[in-house]
């Protein structure tokens, strides 16, 4: 397929003194924004319009969501619509697009990267190379003229002041006729690009969420701990549950009588790395971080006198506020947290809950663009937690993290059930962004070519336990081999007590497959996924000699 350059765009507020300067060479354009104006300019977007002539209907896309959670599938232009045309939340749209605003009908996108394909067969992989700097979000469109393709740098208004210039991340349009190959190709030139964090070990572990949930106790995991010992764990992380309001990561609540540092030297103590979770972005409102400096929070953009909502929760009490993360004194506070976690032992920090520092508001420095809060945010973590931490992104916009984070989750929370919950809350149009196993398997698929280009694809955790779960023998066994045919982190999230012999050679089984399929991926031979852009749930994955088919509604398997 090929894409005919026919202009671009710029959008936003005060744009007339913008100046873009554009050049190609081979398959790469290279671009930049000027503001040549006399006054400052909040730039919303900068965009590359293609032409895509004598396609062939039906033209398919990959759709990779913005963030962890985000759904990653495959939709037919003209037929399949952008979930944010529904009547949603604005909050929801902001959290799973780059851009929240609303598409128009009949518009399909796909974040940082694409691979189209018509119905000849012909292909065509549009992306962004790097993403540290600014979103990019890919557009396809129906004009007058037939279809285009827009490339968008989204820079969610940030100020450009008279006489600055921003250096846009490169836009390669490539053809080829293997949408795993292409994706592959680019994940490797962004993994180059911004100096992937690719050499962790392979990651095997436990970690207390998909069993105990909130409810998480330290007798849980002291008890956890005393089954673990034959486990072959190399990690041992508590999620969220252990602090007494969100924002207050350095205390616990009563369930935790021992203190962060007392569940740390009980874990080392067993052997393992201490792991934990915690939302650094985000604060309660009655949290002590935010009660002492209501000053570090961002603010609501259509009214300064509000903190701006980063977060609803029922399980924290509803509302969390964003802290306003282009502060200096925030980012020190981000770092000493990291700090003082990891002097307690913590070398695996998993960050919850992160695209909150994207999201619309007024911070202190306007010129930032929302990838940039996000990856200053993860900075300032990274500083105060030095080199040796895995610091595993999570509720993460993928593009702005490469080359900060160790591991990344790459799909929604799997589930103790196979399709999403009927009692889970509803969020028109972003249904299947809820816990569901099958929805993990739709992007443990769709994204796998991500591993070990851009970081340890995490694709959440196993779900071994075959009593006190809605699952199906059959569907933990077909999610847990598409965890070891991903190649990706390897997690067992259950009360160790309901595990016996058939989940644990299961496990092991995994393992076997997961090691292979892992150092393939790091010699630069990522899974082969060959219906990624024909259906909307993949069913299949190849890998190290290894071929797992699917049916992704039933949540059966067969493995070869
Ligand atoms: C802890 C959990 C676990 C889990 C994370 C994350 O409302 N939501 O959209 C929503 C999405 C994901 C989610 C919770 C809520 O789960 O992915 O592994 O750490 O937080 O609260």
């Amino acid at each position: 397929m090929k894409l005919e350059l026919l202009r671009h765009e710029v959008h936003g507020a005060d744009t007339g003194g913008l100046v873009v300067d554009l050049d190609q060479a081979g398959d790469r354009f290279t671009w930049s924004v000027a503001n040549a104006g006399d006054h400052p300019a909040a730039v919303d977007q900068v965009a590359l319009v293609f032409a895509v002539p004598d396609v062939r209907f039906p033209l398919r896309l990959f759709r990779n969501g913005y963030q962890s959670w985000s759904v990653t599938d495959s939709a037919a232009f003209g037929l399949d619509r952008d979930p944010s045309i529904v009547d949603t939340l604005p909050f929801l749209r902001d959290m799973h697009h780059a851009d929240r605003e609303p598409a128009a009908a009949g518009d399909l996108r796909s974040e940082q990267v694409t691979v189209l394909r018509d119905h000849g067969g012909k292909q065509a992989l549009v992306g962004f190379i790097g993403g540290r700097h600014h979103d990019g979000t890919i557009r396809l469109r129906s004009a007058p003229s037939g279809v285009e393709v827009r490339a968008e740098a989204t820079l969610g208004g940030a100020v450009l002041d008279p006489g600055a210039r921003r250096t846009l991340h490169p836009v390669v349009v490539r053809a080829g006729d293997d949408p795993s190959a292409l994706l592959a190709q680019w994940a490797a030139d962004v993994g180059r690009a911004e100096q992937a964090r690719v050499t962790a070990p392979y990651q095997v572990g436990w970690c207390s969420w998909y069993h105990y949930f909130d409810g998480v106790t330290e007798a849980d995991i002291t008890a956890n701990l005393a089954q673990a010992g034959d486990w072959p764990f190399d990690v041992f992380q508590l999620d969220d549950g252990f602090q007494p309001a969100i924002g207050d990561w350095l205390a616990t609540n009563d369930k935790f009588p021992s203190g962060v540092d007392g569940v740390a030297s009980a874990i080392a103590a067993a052997g393992f790395v201490p792991g934990l979770w915690m939302a650094p972005f985000i604060v309660a409102p009655d949290s002590e971080v935010a009660l002492a400096h209501p000053e570090w929070l961002a603010r609501e953009a259509d009214d300064a006198t509000q903190p701006m909502i980063g977060m609803f929760n029922d399980i924290w009490g509803g509302f969390m506020y964003g802290l306003d993360v282009t502060r200096p004194e925030v980012l020190d506070h981000l770092a000493e947290i990291a700090a003082d976690l990891v002097d307690a032992g913590y070398h695996y920090l998993k960050l919850d809950f992160t695209f909150s520092a994207k999201q619309r508001g007024r911070y202190a420095d306007a010129t930032l663009t929302p990838a940039e809060r996000v990856r200053g945010a993860y900075e300032a973590v990274r500083r105060g937690a030095g080199d040796d931490t895995f610091i595993l992104g999570c509720g993460a916009p993928l593009g702005s993290l490469v080359g900060l984070v160790d591991g990344m989750r790459i799909g929604p929370d799997v589930g103790p059930h196979w399709a999403t919950d009927p009692l889970t809350a509803p969020l028109p149009g972003y249904r299947e962004t809820q816990p569901s196993t099958r929805g993990a398997w739709r992007s443990t698929l769709a994204r796998a070519f991500l591993h070990r280009q851009l970081w340890l694809n995490d694709p959440d955790c196993l779900m071994l336990r075959t009593t006190e779960t809605h699952l199906t023998p059959e569907q933990a066994r077909a999610w847990a081999l598409a965890v070891g045919m991903s190649g990706g982190m390897a997690l067992v999230s259950d009360d160790l007590s309901l595990l016996g012999a058939d989940e644990r050679a299961l496990l092991d089984e995994v393992l076997t497959l997961g090691r292979d399929v892992d150092a393939e991926a790091a010699a630069g031979r990522p899974p082969r996924v060959p219906d990624l852009v024909d259906a909307a749930i993949p069913s299949t994955i190849e890998a190290a000699g290894h071929l797992l088919v699917g049916d992704p509604e039933a949540g059966t398997a067969t493995f070869t």
